[in-house]
This record gives structure tokens, C-alpha cells and sequence, in this order.
């Protein structure tokens, strides 16, 4: 394949393909570790890591070996037939995170999706919730994927305008606010609260210390599901297994997705106890594509790459470095540095709204990748190998690249 450059990719993504993305004008063609290369062989660190799902690193050996070997036996039966890798892969991740049952997704949409229908119904049958009456509550700032359902409960204009008519049953309130969610319970048709551990796409934002753990207890008492979206915060991203580990909370329903196959096919899934999961019986659900072989035994291995190479207790140190590097830096134009483990982002204060991603540009050109979200803020999210000398490295492009914002 002749190696074409980067203008020519950009013009052919930007004739022939949508326009529903604003990629930094990079072309990746090559990944490994905690690095990736462009057309032009130029290296750079990847401080976004797919929005979480190369936490294993690109290309990780042990989930590519997995990929390959499976590849060449069976790829998909759909589920009109038992195949040799689901019953144990379900074993597998039901024992490691402790739930009676896991019902197998791909995107992680879909298993946000699948953890509503599941509440609903556990609703209507367990609690006696009117039907068509049970409410899920959602918090301001969330991000649960962009199906037409999931963005009916957005706080995001962009995620949710011009795309109505939205789906009802859902009730919003404050972040991070235990008054407002106590308040909110008192509603008998509540049956459900999603909640991200850790706010992704609004810029990684962190709960007070104990509000999960109060969450969880306020849910209990009224009956209500704690419905963890660990997505982007589960499987080491946050310096434990799950980002709902920090306070021991062990939510009713556990949505996983992203590093789950380590960043090479979609796999997701949805985990619970048998009163919850059995609510759904056979014809009630499913995808074509949902606990496919190949999906299993990737997802088996990147599990397993994560619990053997220590990735979570890498990722709390890592993460410690990296924000009190940032902090050393002591930049004029970052207000803020927030995050756990190798979930972090920075805030820029600076008069200039495209400072953030002046800044992604300059870092860009020094060799390091990250993205703006939500304008002002910048998110680093490693893969959860990168090493001491690898976070000094990056956080010397972050110094350099500061500079640009002094013009
Ligand atoms: C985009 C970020 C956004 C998620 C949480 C569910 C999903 C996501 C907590 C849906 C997906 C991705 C989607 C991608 C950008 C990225 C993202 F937060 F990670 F940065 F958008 F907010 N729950 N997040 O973060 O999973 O269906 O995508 O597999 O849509 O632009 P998905």
C-alpha cells in the first residue's frame, strides 16, 4: 500500500466519509505500547487511548495472540446455537467481578441500553412499579453513549439537539449532590439512578469522597438499582478494578465496555444477580454479534492482561506522577487539574476559546496526543502500562507545548 500523506487521508475522510467528528490532523497507521505512528513514521505518545479503550496499550501481544488464534477457529454463531467460548468467558467474568450473571453486548451503548430494559422490567415485576411508569435518574453532565433513547436524557446540546422526539422515563438532577438524589427517590415510580463513577466527556469530573458509597445506601433504602456506567472508569482506568472499588460499592447493575476487549472489536457487557438478570427470558433480547466467540476470548485475555500485569496499581501511581508533575508546572493557564489514577484532565483559563485545542495542536507537533472536550478542557488518559519515564516524558511536551498559549 503506497504510503499516501497526511492531506491526501484528510481530503478522502473529508469527501467520502461523514462529518460527525473533528479529528486533530494526525494519520495513525501503526500502534504499540503506549505509542502510535503516523503516515510519516513520526511517534507519538497517546494520552487518549481510544477514550479509555486501549488501556492495555496498542496492540497488546496477549490479546492479539488471542484475536488471531480464535480468528482462525470461529468468529460468530450468533446465539441460535451454544458455542465452546461463551459459557466459560460468562464463568470467567461473573467470578472476577462477582455477579451471578453477565448478558454479553458490543458497543457500549447497547449495554447502557440493555441495563435500562433490565431495570425497567425488574421494576414491573419486582417492585410493582405501574407499568410504563418506572423513571431512571440521571445526573447533569452525563455521557451514556448517543442512541436515540441514551441522548433523550443528555444534558450535552450538541449529543441530543434536533434529534427529538426523546424518550420519557427519565428524571435529571445535580452531580454529586446526595440532597438532590435523596429528593428524587422519594418518587415510588423511580426503579433505577445511572450514574458514571467518575463524569467522563464532562471533563473527567470527580465526586466528593463518599458520594458513591451514599448514592448506593440512599438507592437500597428506597429500592431503587445503582446502575454503574463503568465504561470509561472500570478495568484499571481509575487505580482499581473498578472505579466503584474506591468505596466499596458493589452496584445492583455493572455496565462494562471499551478496554473490556482492549481496544480491537466492540465488546460489552452488563452484569448483575439472578433476580435482576432473569427478568429477561429468551426472545426478549439480544444482538447478533453479543457473546460471539471471538468477542470472548479477546475480552478473557484482556481481562486477564490487566489482573497479571497490574495495571490498576500502575495506573494509581502513574496517576499520582502525572497530576503532581502537572501541578510542579505550575502553568497561568491551567486552572485546574482533576482526575484518579490515569483518568485526568486539565482545565485552561485562558481568553482564548480555542486555547485548549491550540494547545492539543502544539502538543500534537511534540509528539504527544490528547483532545479537548467540552472546549476549555483537556483529557489525558494513557494506556495503563506507560511506565515513570514514559509520564516524564510526556509531561515535559506538556511544559514545552505550554508556551504557545503565552502569545
Ligand atoms: C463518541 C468519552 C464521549 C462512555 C460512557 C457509555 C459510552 C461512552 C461513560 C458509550 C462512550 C466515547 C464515545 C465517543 C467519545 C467517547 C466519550 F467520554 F469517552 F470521551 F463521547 F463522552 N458510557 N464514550 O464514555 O459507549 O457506545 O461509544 O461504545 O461518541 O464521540 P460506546
Amino acid at each position: 500500500m503506497p504510503v499516501i500523506d497526511t492531506p491526501v487521508h484528510i481530503a478522502l475522510e473529508e469527501k467520502y466519509g461523514a462529518h460527525n467528528y473533528h479529528p486533530l490532523p494526525v494519520v495513525l497507521s501503526r500502534g504499540s505500547g503506549v505509542y502510535v505512528w503516523d503516515t510519516d513514521q513520526n511517534r507519538y505518545l497517546d494520552f487518549l487511548s481510544g477514550y479509555s479503550a486501549l488501556n492495555q496499550g496498542h496492540c497488546h501481544p496477549a490479546i492479539i495472540e488471542a484475536l488471531t488464534q480464535q480468528a482462525q477457529r470461529l468468529t460468530l454463531t450468533s446465539r441460535a446455537f451454544y458455542n465452546d467460548q461463551l459459557g466459560p468467558y460468562e464463568k470467567f467474568l461473573c467470578t472476577y467481578f462477582g455477579y451471578d450473571k453477565l448478558l454479553p453486548m458490543n458497543t457500549g451503548v447497547e449495554a447502557v441500553e440493555t441495563a435500562i430494559k433490565l431495570c425497567r422490567k425488574w421494576a414491573y415485576q419486582h417492585k410493582k412499579i405501574e407499568e410504563n411508569s418506572a423513571v431512571v435518574i440521571v445526573c447533569e453532565g452525563n455521557f451514556h453513549g448517543r442512541t436515540s433513547a441514551v441522548i433523550s436524557f443528555s444534558s450535552d446540546f450538541d449529543s441530543k439537539n434536533r434529534f427529538g422526539p426523546y424518550m420519557p422515563g427519565f428524571r435529571t438532577i445535580p452531580y454529586d449532590d446526595i440532597d438532590a438524589l435523596n429528593n428524587a427517590l422519594s418518587d415510588p415510580n423511580v426503579a433505577g439512578f445511572l450514574v458514571e463513577p467518575i463524569q467522563g466527556e464532562a471533563g473527567v469530573v470527580v465526586p466528593t469522597e463518599g458520594y458513591l458509597q451514599a448514592a448506593y445506601r440512599a438507592c437500597q433504602q428506597a429500592n431503587v438499582l445503582f446502575i454503574a456506567d463503568e465504561i470509561q472508569t472500570g478495568l484499571g482506568r481509575t487505580g482499581a478494578r473498578l472505579a466503584c472499588d474506591h468505596e466499596e460499592v458493589r452496584p445492583d447493575i455493572l455496565i462494562l465496555g471499551k478496554a473490556l476487549s482492549g481496544g480491537t472489536l466492540p465488546v460489552s457487557a452488563v452484569l448483575a444477580d439472578d433476580e435482576i438478570m432473569l427478568v429477561i427470558q429468551p426472545g426478549q433480547h439480544g444482538s447478533t454479534y453479543g457473546g460471539n466467540p471471538l468477542a470472548c476470548a479477546v475480552a478473557e485475555a484482556s481481562i486477564t492482561a490487566i489482573e497479571n500485569e497490574k495495571m490498576a496499581a500502575n495506573a494509581k501511581e502513574m496517576g499520582q506522577r502525572f497530576r503532581s508533575g502537572l501541578e510542579k508546572i505550575n502553568s497561568p493557564h491551567i486552572s485546574l487539574v482533576r482526575g484518579k489514577g490515569l483518568m485526568n484532565a486539565v482545565v485552561i483559563d485562558h481568553p482564548n476559546p480555542e486555547a485548549a485545542w491550540k494547545l492539543c495542536i502544539a502538543m500534537m507537533q511534540q509528539g504527544l496526543l490528547a483532545k479537548p472536550t467540552h472546549g476549555d478542557k483537556i483529557r489525558f488518559a494513557p494506556p495503563l502500562i506507560i511506565t515513570a519515564a514514559q509520564i516524564d516524558d510526556a509531561l515535559t511536551i506538556i511544559k514545552k507545548s505550554l508556551s504557545v498559549l503565552d502569545q
